[in-house]
């Protein structure tokens, strides 16, 4: 058995997107002056917002209830988890459960907290059956391809023998982006010529892996957007295509979502749900101008496991999620 599990990151090599000077082994610089991944969480509007309403010094009262309310929903963290939080607080601060506005804080965490425990589940690899085949799915641009890239070489430096299937065969430099990943990890990169048909690639790449005895397939795929029907009936059949060779594969089909889509990434769950059914999902781009809230949104509405989180473009930027690790990354522990 095989589980992703969190590491200090000091035994985690730096950056390793395509663009990046050949030294992907490099240990990082703790010198470096480049901002954490809890600094970029920290950065999201959430936990910019939520710190400086709690390091205001405001009163006890329902007014902080209101502006912690709004907060939650300009961060997307979705009308059913705000409501659930805010009338938590509202019944406990009228039973005088918080002697101040700190102990309100640490409450408030220790709920994102409990609301993030279900979907914590990270990916795990059976010994059996092998290839695992990763199924990668989402929308056009959502991190797909970059987040296969940090898959592939973090499954091999645990030793697990990798391969990918280019089974975006919408886009000529897609095939491209993804065997510049393969050549940098080292890893066999499955593709064929313009034109092809995804499922007859992913098939094509699936048999491949099986007689080469490889660990791990990971298949890459168009972006799409979830309401276009077809699009989706596609991927439907690589699922089905997938199935005569092995009949438990897919083992994992992973939803991949910008963590800057907002509520959208709900409709967008639920019809991917609906249409191959999710065992995980990824959010990327948790960094940048995310507002961060959209993984509460995601486990309150949607309850399938989120498996990492992208806080950047670099190896240390894909993270295991963590519920605890996530709130801490999110909000100060200092204001608690
Ligand atoms: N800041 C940041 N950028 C990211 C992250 N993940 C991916 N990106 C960037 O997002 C852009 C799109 O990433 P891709 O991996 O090409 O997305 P995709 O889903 O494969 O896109 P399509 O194949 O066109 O559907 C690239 O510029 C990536 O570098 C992340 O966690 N943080
Ligand atoms: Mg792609």
């Amino acid at each position: 058995m095989f589980r992703f599990f969190k590491r200090k990151p000091e035994n985690l090599p730096a950056a390793i997107n395509p663009s990046e000077p050949a030294t992907p082994d490099a240990d990082p610089s703790p010198a470096a002056a480049t901002p954490t991944w809890r600094d970029r969480l920290r950065g999201s509007l959430l936990g910019r917002q939520v710190s400086a309403l709690f390091s205001s010094n405001p009163r006890l009262d329902d007014d902080l209830l209101d502006q912690l309310e709004t907060t939650l929903l300009t961060a997307d963290v979705g009308v059913k988890a705000t409501t659930d939080v805010i009338d938590d607080l509202r019944k406990r601060m009228q039973a005088r459960e918080f002697a101040d506005v700190p102990a309100l804080f640490a409450h408030l965490r220790g709920q994102l907290v409990a609301m993030l425990r279900p979907i914590e589940k990270p990916l795990e690899l059976p010994d059996t059956p092998r290839p695992f085949v990763v199924l990668v799915v989402g929308v056009n641009g959502a991190g797909k391809t970059t987040t296969i890239g940090k898959l592939a070489k973090w499954m091999k430096r645990e030793g697990l023998d990798v391969m990918l299937a280019a089974g975006d065969t919408f886009r000529a430099a897609a095939v491209e982006q993804l065997k510049t990943w393969g050549e940098r990890n080292h890893v066999p990169v499955i593709a064929q010529g313009g034109g092809a048909d995804s499922a007859s690639v992913i098939f094509d790449a699936l048999a491949a892996a099986k007689s080469r005895g490889a660990d791990v397939l990971i298949a890459d795929t168009a972006g799409r957007l979830h309401t276009q029907a077809g699009l989706m009936d596609e991927l439907a059949k690589v699922k089905r295509v997938m199935g005569k060779l092995d009949t438990t594969a897919p083992h994992e089909t992973l939803l991949v979502i910008d963590g800057n889509t907002g509520q959208n990434a709900l409709n967008q769950a639920k019809q991917f749900h609906q249409a191959v059914g999710l065992s995980g999902l990824v959010v990327t781009k948790l960094d940048g101008t995310a507002k961060g809230g959209v993984v509460f949104a995601l486990a309150r509405e949607i309850g399938v496991p989120i498996r990492f989180i992208g806080v950047g473009e670099g190896l240390l930027d894909l993270r295991v999620f963590d519920a605890e690790e996530f709130v801490d990354g999110l909000l100060p522990a200092t204001n608690g």
